[in-house]
């Protein structure tokens, strides 16, 4: 073996052991961290006004293929705020699997009002919500209240919760909470590309 072939078995193996470490590295990840599904709405659940992933209660909070602008990809959630016909929240949620006990995330989504003409026809606030299940029961481990009016119409803002679940189970919840007055509702809230990530 020459010093020019002596070189490239050694090259070789440098290479062969940095794969070996980052592939190790990957799946150590993966395991680790729990991942949103359908972050961007991009997939369609049984009806292609519900996104895969997510459940959904209340009027008005749908997966949308039509709307701009997007944040990214081509489907939204649509808010539809002009449309409800009552003072009850609606809203999304999602179960995270492979949550780790005490561990702090921040969850978020991203969110794009649509004002109504007049302001006091805009929706009342966005609520983000960690929740874990204890005792069999949904319990809160933390919340962040957006009010709407603080939103700049048609700019895309980054809303956030953060905090650390009570064991290993994780809800991630998206509430919005319409304006009290019937029949002078106005306006609608877009909401793309929801992510989970652990505390800085
Ligand atoms: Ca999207």
């Amino acid at each position: 073996m020459n010093r020019r072939r002596n070189w490239l078995v050694a090259l070789g193996c440098v290479l062969i052991s940095g794969g070996i470490v980052s592939a190790k590295v990957t799946v150590l990840d993966d395991a680790a961290f729990p991942k949103l599904v359908n972050p961007s709405f991009e997939d369609s659940g049984d009806a292609s006004d519900r996104a895969a992933g997510w459940s959904r209660w209340g009027q008005w909070i749908n997966r949308e293929d039509q709307w701009t602008p997007v944040h990214s990809g081509r489907c939204i959630l649509g808010y539809h705020h002009w449309e409800i016909t009552d003072a009850n929240t609606s809203g999304v949620y999602q179960d995270v699997a492979h949550a780790v006990t005490g561990t702090g995330y921040t969850f978020g989504i991203y969110a794009n009002l649509d004002k109504a003409k007049n302001p006091t026809r805009d929706a009342l606030s966005i609520e983000l919500r960690l929740e874990s299940i204890v005792n069999g029961q949904q319990q809160i481990v933390a919340s962040k209240l957006y009010k709407v009016a603080d939103l700049v119409p048609d700019q895309w803002e980054k809303l956030t919760v953060s905090g650390a679940p009570s064991n290993d189970s994780l809800r991630v919840l998206v509430i919005i909470t319409p304006s009290p007055q019937n029949g002078a509702r106005g306006g609608a809230i877009r909401f793309d590309d929801a992510f989970l990530e652990p505390i800085s």
